[in-house]
């Protein structure tokens, strides 16, 4: 069994180069399931029933996947909090984090927006709060969508390389759960691509499709993996020394 993680793919207008470049490989990538580890589209909401017009050439490819029998799974991320019930209608599975075994290893994947801040927290479960939904069905798609575009505008204005204080807080939340017996764990949203040994295990930073074209490939062991024109370019793995991932 093959699964491969992707995140933080940020998809916007589907002429964009890297939502071509996810068509392309989801047509020719072979794997048994994909892990949409958050952030898929910049302007996601998950209405019951719509879905902006942009997302629909990469909602089809999803769909061709399940149809062709792959499993589809979406973690929110902090930009998709509620992928919602127009995706799970294509077939699509959500989950709030993915969770495998491989080669004896035990394996968990999340977005990567952890140990976040007082004023993030209140933010994140204001925007996924019942009052927020309530507000976003009355305005309706067309009315919310501005605001989910603007929004993502000034994410990005606000994002420029990477993140220090991120990554020290993403490796913090990785040693807790290594220390509680997990022995690999997966996240993207901070866009650092690399494999890491940490005290108890490994840290896979899945960095991003937006910009590295990176994901990750779970077997018996996990690789990250980075794609060029439909070409593997370089391939990660983890340490051979580790517990848990000796037998390859
Ligand atoms: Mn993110």
């Amino acid at each position: 069994m093959r699964t491969t993680l992707i995140s933080d793919l940020h998809l916007a207008e589907p002429d964009q180069a890297h939502a071509l470049d996810l068509l392309r490989l989801l047509a020719t990538w072979p794997t048994e399931a994909w892990v949409l580890l958050g952030d898929v589209f910049d302007d996601w909401w998950g209405w019951e029933h719509s879905v902006y017009v942009h997302a629909v050439p990469v909602l089809a490819a999803l769909h061709a996947q399940i149809r062709a029998g792959r499993t589809v799974v979406w973690v929110p991320g902090n930009r998709d909090p509620r992928p919602g019930g127009a995706a799970q209608r294509l077939g699509i599975e959500v989950r709030s984090a993915w969770r495998a075994e491989a080669g004896g290893a035990q394996i968990l994947a999340v977005h990567g927006d952890v140990e976040a801040g007082i004023g993030q927290r209140l933010l994140d479960r204001a925007i996924r709060g019942r009052p927020t939904r309530a507000l976003a069905r009355a305005l309706g798609p067309e009315r919310v969508w501005p605001v989910l575009r603007r929004a993502g505008d000034l994410s990005r204005r606000a994002n420029h390389g990477p993140d220090p204080s991120l990554i020290a807080r993403q490796a913090r939340y990785v040693d807790r759960r290594l220390a509680e017996g997990l022995d690999i764990v997966c996240l993207g949203h901070s866009h650092a691509p690399g494999v890491q040994a940490r005290p108890g295990g490994t840290l896979v930073n899945l960095g991003d499709w937006v910009g590295h074209r990176s994901f990750a490939v779970v077997d018996r062991e996990v690789r990250l993996i980075r794609w060029r024109d439909g070409e593997v370019v370089e391939i990660d793995g983890p340490p051979r020394s580790r517990r848990g991932c000796g037998g390859g």
